[in-house]
């Protein structure tokens, strides 16, 4: 079969022939990391290359997603059997105080795509909730999001008390959202900062690897 069947269907968000694909491959005896890396990790970089030059808007990620997960739910319990391990774990969520998530979920699933594990915390988290899900060995990123300009002083709370928690050495702390800027990252010391959805999986690659 050929994958990149797979990887267009997921960026023109057919969800149905995602899932009818995906069912065709794992009849055939496709190995899942391979329908991962080359349909669905391959079919959602397109979409956030995408997404980067202004060809697509947040309704066609968010439909190319809804087809990217169609294809997921189905590779999920095979992963598992195979012990197929992910490229990296994420906690990801939006700031104490701040209610936006449309910005995170974005980014979620951009990670998502990207073969990482995510575990999106939600909106409104507070700094101890990242502490805790920090102190899980496999999380090695946690990713920040705040829309409002009053809450970004919630990320650098957050790193205080990853700080005061001694968990930051082994984790990387990535941030971002409408009002962030680079020089706040710089300021407040996040090891990262991405712009939108595609850079935010840019980031997390190069800050994984270093
Ligand atoms: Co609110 N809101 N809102 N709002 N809202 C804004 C953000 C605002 C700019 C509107 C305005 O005044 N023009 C303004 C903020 C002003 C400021 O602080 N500078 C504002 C305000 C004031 C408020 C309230 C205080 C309003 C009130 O009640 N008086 C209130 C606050 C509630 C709270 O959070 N405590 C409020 C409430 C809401 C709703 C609940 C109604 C709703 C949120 C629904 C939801 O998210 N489920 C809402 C919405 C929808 C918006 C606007 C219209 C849209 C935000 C959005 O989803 N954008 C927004 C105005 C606007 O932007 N036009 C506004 C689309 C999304 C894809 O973009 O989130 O920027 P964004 O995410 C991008 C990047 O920023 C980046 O990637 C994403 C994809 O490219 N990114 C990351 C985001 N997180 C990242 C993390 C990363 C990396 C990249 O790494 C970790």
């Amino acid at each position: 079969m050929e994958l990149k069947e797979l990887a267009d269907a997921i960026i023109a968000g057919n969800r149905d022939r995602a899932r009818a694909l995906t069912e065709q491959a794992i009849a055939a005896k496709v190995a899942p990391q391979k329908l991962i890396n080359q349909g669905l990790i391959a079919g959602m970089s397109v979409v956030g290359e995408k997404f980067k030059n202004n060809e697509f808007y947040v309704p066609e990620v968010l439909i190319a997603a809804r087809a990217m997960h169609a294809s997921l739910d189905l590779l999920r319990p095979l992963i598992a059997e195979a012990g197929i391990e992910p490229v990296g774990t994420v906690a990801i969520g939006t700031v104490k105080g701040d209610l936006h998530d449309i910005g995170k979920n974005l980014v979620a699933m951009m990670l998502e795509g990207a073969g990482y594990e995510v575990k999106d915390l939600g909106v409104d988290v507070k700094p101890e909730q990242f502490v805790e899900a920090a102190k899980d060995k496999r999380v090695q990123l946690v990713a920040l999001s705040a829309l409002l300009t009053t809450t970004m002083p919630a990320m650098a709370d957050t790193i205080k008390a990853l700080q005061e928690a001694g968990v930051r050495r082994k984790i990387k702390v990535m941030i971002g959202g409408a009002p962030v800027t680079q020089s706040y990252a710089d300021e407040i010391s996040a090891a990262g900062y991405a712009p939108d959805a595609a850079s935010a999986v840019d980031k997390a690659k190069e800050l994984l690897a270093a």
